[in-house]
Order: C-alpha cells, then structure tokens, then sequence
C-alpha cells in the first residue's frame, strides 16, 4: 500500500506551496487529498488500476493525474520543483505554534533561515523581532512554540503508541515457548504521551526469548540485550522512533511484575509503604511475607491481599486511588451508545454522511450525530445557511434509509470572536445536536477566552462545549481558559462538556474531566471522526475519562437515545 507515501507527498507540496505564498484554496485542494488518500481503506494501487481516482472526494483531474504520475514514476514534477527551490529543513518550521508560512518565509528571505538551528540563532540575537511585522511579542510566541516541539518530540502520542504497542505484543505471542504477553507501563494507564514501551512476558528460556524479541522485523537497532530483558528502538508510523523494553518473568511473578511495571512510580511507591506497614515485602517478584509468597502470579490478588479495592491502571497516579471503595462504575467503552461529533464530505471530513452513519452503525451505535462545521470555518469548509439548511433536510432523510440506527442532525458551531455563535437560532434550534467551538482567535485573554465559551454555553440550543481548551498535543497550547468558571457555567447552563477522542487532542484532560464530574457536569466522548476510521478513536477517549474517573453515569453518550433527547430538550425549554 502506497497510500501514506501519496498522502505525505500531498502534504508535503502544500507545506512548500505555504511557503513559497501560492494562494490558500490552492494549497487546501492538496491538504484535502492528502487527507483524503490518507484515510482511504482500499490501496491506491489498485484503485487507481480500477480507474476510480477521479472519484474520490477532492480528487478532480488534475490531482488523479498527479497521483497517477507518483503511482507509475515514483515521483511527482511539482513536488521535486518545489523541493528544489525550498531548503529541506524549512518545512519542519511550520510545525512551531505561531509559525506560520508567511513567517517562516520571511525568516528564511530575510534572514537566510534554513531549519531550526538557525531559527533559534535568530531568536537569540534578536534579529528576527526586529524584521518588519514581527515584534517582540510573536517571537516569545514563537520561542515558546519551538520549546514545546522540542520538549515533545522525545514522547510519543498515545494514537501512535498504542497500535504499535498491539503489534508488538501480538508479534511476540507468536513466539515459541511464551504463554503470555501483556502491555504495561504508561501505554497500560492510557496516559497521553508515550516515553518507552513495556512489554511483559511469560516464558521458562528467558533469554531465548528476549533473543527474539530483538530479532524482531520491526527492530532497527538492539539498545540492550540481558538474560531477562531486552530494549530495541522502532520506527513509528510518522517517521520518529521509539524504545521498547521487553521483560521475560516466570509464571509465578507474572502477576507482579505487572503490577509493578505498570506504575505509576508513585502509585507503585505508595502501595510499597502499605505493605511495609504489615511487615510484608513488596516488589516485582510478589507480596511476600518472609519467605512466604502471599500473591504474585495474578495481579488483582495483590491488591486484594492488600485490603483494597483493585485500581484500574488508568487510576494508578496516587490521586486518592486507594481509598476508592469500588471502581466498577467507571466508564467502559462498551458503556458508549454514540457518536455526537462527526464530520462528513459536506465540510472536511473524508466520507459522506451515509458512509459515515454505516460506519457508526457498524460500530454497533445505537445513534450518531452529523456535525459538520458552520460557515466561519472556511479552511474546513464550514457549510453556508443555505446549504446547512439542505444538510439538515438531507440528514433526516437519512433515517429512512437505516433501520439500525438513528442518524441525528447536528451541528459544530464556531464560537465567534465576540462570542456569539455563527448560526442563528432558528439553525440552531432545527439540529438534534448542536456543539460548539472555538476553531479561532485561540490566544485572546483569559477573561475574554473565558467569557466567550460561556456566553456561548448560555445559548439553550448549544448542548456540548467541543474540545474546550483547543489545545493539540505537542503543538498548539491549551487556550487560557479559566476552567473553574468554565466548569461552573456548564454545571448552571446543563451544558456538556466534551473528551473530544481524538489523539492529538484529547480535551478536555484528564484532570479537567475529573473536575467537571466532580460538579455534576456531563462529559461527552466523541471521536470527531474525519472518516470511517477515526470512529475508532474512541478508545483513547475511554482511557483519559477513566484516567479522570469518569463514571458512566456521568457521560452523555451513554444515554439511551430517548434519555439523550429529553436532556437536550430540557436545556432548550428554559
Ligand atoms: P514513560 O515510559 O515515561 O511514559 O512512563 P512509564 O510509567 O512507562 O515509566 P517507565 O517505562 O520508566 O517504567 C515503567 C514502570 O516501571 C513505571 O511506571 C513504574 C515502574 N518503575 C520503573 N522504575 C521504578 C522505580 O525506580 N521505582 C518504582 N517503584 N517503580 C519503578
Ligand atoms: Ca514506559
Ligand atoms: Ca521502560
Ligand atoms: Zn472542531
């Protein structure tokens, strides 16, 4: 399959398109494509065999010829022109928060700017504030923006992580001799970036086995390789790399060594002194009383020795875990009965709405909400009134045609500026389902970011707050939102807030969620789905609610449809 080779290449022209200033819809036709091939779940290969490039969404001749030219040379014209007139490192500058392409171009025109070296030399000397149209203020922006990539680019995003992970595990399954195989360490507690993973395994020839874990197809290079355990790097599905450690333990301290490599550290530490307290001894081998193993080969057995209730790993951060009486009412993914936030064809979204519906369906939904962006979002392709209009009539209509599950009419509303909502109420109040968010003027300040989500909240029509903070993981910081306020508007107005599922978001986080519960506040899991695919998303949403945990009872979306719609409806009656 060629499909991320074609899909990067897309990207990679609009990036250089970005900088050398071509026009934005120019760039956007490529940005679409890429997403578009991106998420196709047929090769391209044989697709474009079959004759059916011109078909798919965004693709019109032009681009089917491009990608015909890649599928057959290997390569695209426009692309190598434009890697030629670019410096290889520019693009990269587009990945720092308030680095835009019009900046990254004047960097590199004014001050021979080719890469991140030089960007920070220029910073450093001050000469790219004094630039005309820069200042002071967007070089700190900017500094802090490269601060951040830097700091994250060493850990990985749990999207990324966790499918690897899977593979990995299932790939050491495989080999002879091993019983069992468990993921532990962060991935385990769903946290949302990555530093190494851990791997567990049962197995009597130890050593033979970590062998073949360093043999293993997806190994570039062996850090370490001991009797009992072994560390490889591998390549990650965008491009970086990733440590993994594999530890190979006996049957007997299978259990433990679970536990304690799941951590956290801290949790770990604090379970520690409650043993020593009773004079046991706890470690990776077992709970040990003396000599006498009280529990080691069955992880839940050490918590219950213990006297406590078990901790599901997503709450092991000594938070307060161990006075928890029960943790059985979190939330579960099989707890979930839809999807509230998706996107079709008609804005930026890859598949069009019955696909998407199917999709959800096929997911074993009981409903699903189509939320295409409102027309302020021109990049996504925000729809106009007119066309909403005939959105909300096409998307009725859909439920005559799928008997398995109901398709909701909704909406995903910009929060203007001034907070107001780009729709007006009459819109509004003709969706099933309205979100709203923020997708512009992120850095206003505290008070004004703060005031705006809530007098967006106000509105009866407006259900789900969509990712409240905007942040995006390692590359776009959370708005300044007071979210005590935040928290207590959406608690007074019966307003939802989201745990948009979405990898790079994640938003709200865990201990943002873990504050709106605790004020009675409904959270919502929504994938945001783009395409089919991404309805899968879900998982990453189910870990950081239990990780702020969310019971649940306290999630919106797990509602019975009839529950879901007199609880929309109370909001808008008052
Ligand atoms: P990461 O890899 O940075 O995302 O985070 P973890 O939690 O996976 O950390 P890692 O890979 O260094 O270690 C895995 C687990 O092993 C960790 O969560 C707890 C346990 N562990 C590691 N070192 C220590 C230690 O010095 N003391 C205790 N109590 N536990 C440790
Ligand atoms: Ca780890
Ligand atoms: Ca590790
Ligand atoms: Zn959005």
């Amino acid at each position: 399959m060629r499909n991320k080779d074609v899909s990067a290449v897309f990207d990679e022209i609009a990036d250089l398109l970005e900088i050398t200033g071509e026009q934005s819809f120019r760039v956007n036709s490529y940005r679409r494509a890429a997403r578009t091939i991106k998420s196709l779940t047929k090769d391209i290969d044989d697709l474009h065999k079959a004759g059916g490039l011109g078909e798919l969404p965004g693709i019109g001749k032009s681009m089917a010829a491009k990608i015909e030219e890649y599928l057959t040379a290997g390569h695209m014209a426009l692309h190598a022109e434009l890697m030629s007139a670019v410096p290889v490192e520019l693009p990269k500058l587009l990945g720092i928060s308030g680095m835009g392409p019009k900046k990254v171009a004047l960097a590199w025109k004014e001050l021979n700017v080719t890469g991140l070296d030089d960007l920070k030399r220029v910073i450093a000397s001050g000469e790219f504030a004094k630039l005309k149209g820069m200042g002071a203020k967007s070089v700190e922006q900017i500094a802090k923006g490269l601060e951040l990539l830097e700091r994250s680019s060493g850990r990985t995003p749990l999207g990324i992580a966790w499918p690897l992970a899977d593979e990995l595990a299932e790939a050491m399954r495989g080999v002879e001799g091993v019983r069992r195989v468990e993921i532990a360490g962060s991935l385990r507690r769903g946290c949302e970036t990555i530093g190494d993973l851990d791997l567990l395994c049962d197995a009597d020839d130890r050593e033979r086995v970590v062998t073949a874990f360093t043999r293993l197809p997806q190994c570039r290079r062996v850090l370490a390789s001991g009797e009992t355990k072994g560390s490889i790097l591998v390549e990650r599905r965008d491009g970086g790399e990733i440590q993994v450690d594999c530890r190979v333990v006996p049957t007997e301290s299978f259990g433990a060594a679970l536990q304690y490599f799941t951590g956290s550290k801290e949790h770990n530490v604090r379970l520690r002194e409650m043993a020593s307290k009773r004079g046991w001894k706890l470690n990776e081998w077992g709970l040990f009383e003396g000599e006498t193993r009280l529990a080691g080969d069955d992880e839940a057995a050490i918590y219950e020795k213990m006297g406590v209730a078990f901790v599901p790993p997503e709450m092991r951060e000594d938070r307060g875990e161990f006075d928890l009486k029960s943790a059985e009412a979190m939330v579960e993914i099989g707890d979930i009965r839809g999807d509230l936030h998706c996107h079709t064809t008609a804005s930026d979204g890859t598949a069009d709405a019955i696909t998407m519906a199917q999709a959800a369906c096929d997911r074993g939904y009981e409903y699903v909400a189509i939320t295409d962006h409102s027309k302020s979002s021109a990049v996504a392709n925000g729809l106009t009134i007119d066309r909403m209009w005939r959105q909300i009539e096409m998307v009725k209509g859909l439920n005559k045609k799928l008997d398995k599950i109901t398709v909701l009419v909704g909406c995903e509303c910009d929060i203007l500026a001034d907070g107001t909502l780009d729709y007006p109420d009459n819109v509004l109040a003709a969706c099933d389902f309205v979100v709203a968010s923020v997708h512009s003027s992120m850095k206003q300040d505290r008070d004004r970011v703060t005031k705006r989500v809530i007098d967006a909240m106000s509105n009866p029509n407006v259900s789900l707050l969509g990712h409240p903070t905007t942040r995006l993981i390692g590359r776009r910081e959370p708005m300044d939102l007071n979210m005590e306020a935040v928290v207590a508007a959406a608690a007074e107005t019966g307003t939802a807030l989201e745990l948009n599922a979405s990898w790079q978001r994640l938003d709200l986080c865990d201990l943002h969620v873990r504050m709106a519960v605790e004020a009675g506040v409904k959270i919502c899991i929504d994938t945001d789905a783009h395409s089919t695919a991404q309805f899968d998303q879900m998982k990453f949403g189910i870990a950081t609610a239990r990780r702020g945990w969310v019971k649940t009872k306290d999630v919106l979306n797990t509602m019975p449809l009839p529950s879901l719609r007199k609880w929309v409806a109370k909001k808008r009656k008052v």
